[in-house]
């Protein structure tokens, strides 16, 4: 891979953004936060055309390199007018998101002419008869679809050896940091997307760490919100048991903004979203943006994750952040673990393996038979698929394990209800217990090292920036808890951003005349 220093990211915008006539080229694009740009918007300083029309252009030029983005959406101009039109007209759509250009995994259906593949050729095509739930509210809070991000394919729910990052359709992608380090995944395009500036924000999904791991990769924050307060309908899914919709912003505020429009009762995941509906405070999200939001928060700090040598990088930034969280009133339980950690880190012990295997095949099944049309109508086709496709699908390199143990798999049986049962106790003795034994607003973990903890519950948790390796490759911390917990977590997590102001934006550089190759420039 080259690895050239060259010229800085403001003189790359500069050059590219002479192409395009409708860009305001003084805006401070990449400083802005959704409520600066809704303020710009208000002043008639800048419009969603003009902010679409950015981020197109910043699409077209960087994603040669970084593969953050598998379609662009041919009509987001024509969206972006609507809003403006909307603006101009006094029909304003309430909210933040009013002409906001935003990214969906590609795992996220829409009813438009963008295809949602989770990345792979077998779904090219395909027809979704609807908008997933949560695109239908964005859509309504008239957000501009900007296009579909790419991901690990198949959620990396289909071969362990695949590499994350990697999709048929989307190729590698690539950490904007540091193009050597993992930029994790599943949700990696949507992670190196916002973070590169290639959308205002974008939404990702998690099973077991695919918001939390490359939000944390990629210097961004991302939410991973409690299992059922996001709809999961007309998402490509692994497990209903599991699966959750989030959004990955720069900031913690851009984050909670879209959040706050994708919540909520959706008939078409009635059971889980009417049971967490109850979570979702009278008046939204934003008013737990606090910067005084530490003062007086119990946070418990999980030894067991924060193995880092001493002297190390890591070590150093981890001690420095938690005397600024005392320093803002903050409470540290030190020391603290986990019941039955170790079990519950490991999918293969705790019964997480056991149930999401059956739990992907009843549903990815289900999925693939409400489409309208598709290439695939079973989990069984999609395999025949990568074994005709081979080269595309580099089934020959990666091989399909984890699909063919699912495929073997026959429904929820006494094996996967014990496992789900097992699963239930880890969290009674595990995070609940601690919790409020301990009487905890939160629990701490590096990167998305708690991610399975979180899983296993349906629990939230937060990734916010925290700082960078020797190489130059970021890392996050995550503030996590219990079912609902979404407000403390926001507190905690914004006051911690606000305090520490850790996300710097990743040094990319431009090669006049060769545009599309943009190279890193090490940070
Ligand atoms: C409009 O709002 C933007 C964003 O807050 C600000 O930077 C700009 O100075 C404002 N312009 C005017 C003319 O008020
Ligand atoms: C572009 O944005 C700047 C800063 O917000 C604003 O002052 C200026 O008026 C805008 N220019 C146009 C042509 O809208
Ligand atoms: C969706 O896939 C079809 C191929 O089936 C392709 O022709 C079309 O351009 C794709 N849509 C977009 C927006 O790229
Ligand atoms: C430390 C702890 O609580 N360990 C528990 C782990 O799970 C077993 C049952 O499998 C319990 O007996 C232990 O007490």
């Amino acid at each position: 891979m080259a690895r050239v220093s060259l010229l800085a990211c403001f003189v790359f915008l500069l050059i590219a953004l002479m192409d395009s006539k409708s860009v305001n080229m003084t805006f401070d694009y990449a400083g802005a936060s959704i409520a600066d740009v809704q303020s710009a918007f208000a002043n008639g300083s800048l419009t969603s055309l003009q902010l679409t029309q950015y981020y197109l252009t910043r699409i077209e030029y960087l994603n040669h390199y970084l593969h953050a983005v598998i379609e662009a959406n041919p009509d987001a101009l024509h969206e972006a007018e609507r809003a403006d039109r909307n603006r101009r007209f006094g029909h304003e759509h309430p909210g933040l998101l009013n002409g906001i250009p935003i990214l969906l995994k590609d795992n996220i259906a829409t009813s438009d002419r963008l295809n949602t593949t989770a990345g792979s050729f077998a779904l090219l095509g395909a027809v979704a008869p609807r908008d997933a739930g949560v695109a239908r509210f964005l859509r309504d809070a008239g957000v501009v679809i900007l296009g579909k991000a790419s991901m690990s394919e198949w959620a990396h729910f289909w071969s362990s050896s695949a590499p994350s990052g990697w999709c048929a359709r989307g190729g590698q992608g690539l950490n904007p940091y540091d193009t050597s380090a993992d930029p994790c995944g599943s949700s990696s395009g949507s992670a190196i997307a916002v973070a590169a500036g290639m959308a205002a924000v974008a939404l990702g999904t998690e099973t077991d760490g695919s918001i939390l791991c490359p939000a944390s990769a990629n210097s961004v924050v991302g939410i991973k919100p409690t299992v059922g307060l996001t709809s999961r309908a007309g998402v490509i899914p692994i497990s209903p048991r599991q699966d959750t919709v989030g959004p990955i912003g720069r900031t913690v505020a851009d984050a909670v903004a879209v959040l706050e429009t994708i919540v909520g009762y959706d008939k078409r995941d009635a059971e889980a979203t009417a049971s967490a509906a109850g979570f979702v405070p009278v008046g939204g999200y934003r008013q737990f943006l606090k910067k005084e939001g530490l003062m007086g928060k119990r946070l418990g700090i999980l030894k067991g994750f924060f193995q880092f040598a001493d002297g190390s990088s890591e070590a150093k930034v981890f001690a420095a952040h938690f005397r600024v969280m005392q320093e803002k009133g903050a409470i540290l339980m030190d020391k603290l673990e986990i019941a039955n950690e170790s079990e519950i880190v490991n999918p293969f012990l705790s019964g997480e393996e056991t149930a999401l295997l059956a739990e992907f095949k009843l549903s990815i099944n289900a999925y693939l038979s409400d489409l309208l049309t598709s290439p695939v109508r079973s989990l069984a086709q999609v395999i025949a698929f990568n074994k005709k496709h081979s080269a595309e699908e580099r089934t020959a390199e990666y091989g399909q394990d984890i699909f063919l143990r699912a495929e073997n798999t026959d429904g929820i049986g006494s094996a996967e209800r014990d496992a789900i049962k097992r699963m239930a106790e880890l969290n009674a003795w595990g995070l609940e217990r601690l919790m409020k034994e301990k009487r905890l607003d939160a629990v701490v973990a590096p990167d998305s090292s708690i991610s399975s903890v979180l899983a296993i519950g349906g629990y939230p948790g937060i990734s916010v920036p925290a700082g960078y390796a020797h190489a130059g490759a970021p890392f996050g911390i995550c503030f996590g808890g219990l079912k609902g917990s979404e407000p403390v977590l926001i507190e905690i997590a914004y006051a911690f951003e606000q305090a520490t102001n850790v996300r710097k934006p990743p040094a990319l550089g431009y090669v006049e005349g060769r545009r599309s190759q943009i190279f890193y420039n090490g940070y």
